[in-house]
């Protein structure tokens, strides 16, 4: 909904020269790489600090984005904390298949609940860089993007009154249900793809069963282990889409993560409570352009990649560093040429990621899909992984996100 800029914009009683919706890796990414050029921002979050800091999401982060929190001072406590992988490990045909990447090509993928990378940049947005954030805020609305007078309202979660802020710019980062994607409904094509597919994303109390990640292309269907900390594991098994968690008891979870990750020589896993259990419908959607006027989408806001290829968080902070520091020579600099070729510039990125989020797709499942055409080239194809060193790099630099341009 549009409200008229004048009397919108004129009852705005804050003024800051961007407006973040989202306080998740992409957009408290963006605030600080705003605060660090001394761009004064408002972020504005639905959610509570605490509830923000304490959603467990991805994990698995690449090379590139570590070295780019790195050089913007965000990669402190991350680089302390988190466990370099090295390899991870195929089971198929009954048997282990270790895939050394750091062997191959010397880059490692990083492990770090997203959880503490997010809690890290709030400290550094909001209690080291001083940068404005409220939490809890309801109704967030956009208005007169496409004039140079955009403002952003909402409910203040204290005063129960709506606040409007002027502002230049709007960062729209408010994921995969925000409000900045559908604010732009009908101008922006969505191409989506439905995988038809679900994973049962667990969380297990208890620690990895083995030192890297696995991923069990079974003929009954995928199962994955991602360690996460030396306390709880991120497991995925295959089932339906839609199905639900009622379904999956604890020993029946257990049973089939034993049978699909089993393999010659493998350790047994090592059980434990399991403390998440949801559905994830598997499905991607990108959205085009991703600036509208005043308004740019980053992160899960704009595009939607399945967490098969473990790239959502990282395309996220990908966007956040693009935007940032396009905002920042368009305000300081006066220089709007990064804003101008912001979208195309990520789009490319975005539909890379997708396409390799499909090829590893059919890898996974399409030993399960009741289709032995389909099951016999997804063999041929994790066979090729092992044989061919040619194939082995390209997946190594797609896995690892280290491909030099897009
Ligand atoms: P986010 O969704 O993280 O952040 C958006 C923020 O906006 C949230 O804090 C939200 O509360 C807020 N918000 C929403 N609507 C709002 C409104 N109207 N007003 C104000 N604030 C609003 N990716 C991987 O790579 N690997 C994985 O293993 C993996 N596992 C996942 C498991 C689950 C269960 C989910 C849901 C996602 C997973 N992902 C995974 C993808 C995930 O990591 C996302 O790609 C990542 O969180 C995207 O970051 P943002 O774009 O910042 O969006």
């Amino acid at each position: 909904m549009t409200e008229t800029p004048a009397s919108h914009n004129s009852r705005a009683t804050q003024r800051f020269p961007v407006v973040v919706v989202g306080a998740g890796p992409a957009g408290l990414t963006v605030g600080c790489v705003l605060r660090a050029a001394g761009v004064d921002c408002l972020v504005l979050e639905s959610e509570s600090r605490e509830f923000v800091e304490r959603r467990p999401r991805a994990g698995v982060i690449e090379e590139p984005v570590v070295r780019g929190l790195e050089r913007r001072g965000l990669a402190g406590t991350l680089l302390e904390r988190a466990r370099r992988d090295t390899a991870c490990e195929f089971r198929f045909d009954g048997g282990r298949h270790p895939f050394g990447y750091h062997e191959l090509t010397g880059h490692h993928h990083w492990v770090y609940p997203q959880q503490f990378l997010v809690t890290d940049l709030v400290r550094e947005y909001a209690d080291m860089r001083g940068g404005a954030v409220r939490f809890g805020v309801r109704d967030v609305r956009l208005h007169d993007l496409d004039g140079d007078r955009p403002s952003v309202s909402y409910v203040c979660p204290e005063s129960g009154r709506r606040e409007a802020v002027a502002c230049d710019f709007v960062a729209g980062c408010d994921g995969a249900r925000g409000v900045t994607r559908a604010a732009v409904a009908g101008r922006a094509r969505v191409s989506r793809h439905d995988y038809g597919i679900g994973w049962l994303a667990l969380l297990a109390e208890a620690p990895p069963s083995a030192d890297r990640v696995l991923f069990g292309c079974h003929p009954d269907g995928f199962a994955g282990q991602m360690p996460r900390s030396p306390e709880v594991t991120r497991y995925y098994l295959q089932c339906p889409p839609g199905d639900d968690p009622g379904n999956w008891p604890h020993d029946r979870v257990w049973a089939e993560l034993h049978r699909r990750l089993g393999a010659a020589g493998a350790e047994p896993l090592t059980g434990g409570p399991l403390i998440e259990k949801r559905v994830l419908d598997m499905h991607d959607y990108v959205t085009e352009p991703m600036s509208f006027g005043r308004l740019h989408l980053a992160g899960d806001a704009a595009h939607l990649v399945a967490p098969i290829a473990a790239k959502g968080l990282n395309l996220a902070v990908h966007d956040a560093f693009a935007l940032g520091d396009a905002l920042v020579d368009r305000l300081l600099r006066g220089d709007g040429t990064g804003l101008a070729g912001y979208s195309a510039s990520r789009l490319r990125q975005v539909w890379d990621y997708q396409e390799f989020s499909q090829w590893l797709s059919e890898l996974y499942h399409g030993g399960a899909s009741g289709n032995p055409f389909r099951a016999g080239t997804a063999l041929a194809r994790l066979r090729r992984l092992f044989s061919s060193p040619a194939t082995a790099a390209a997946f190594a630099e797609r896995y690892l996100g280290t491909a030099a341009r897009y």
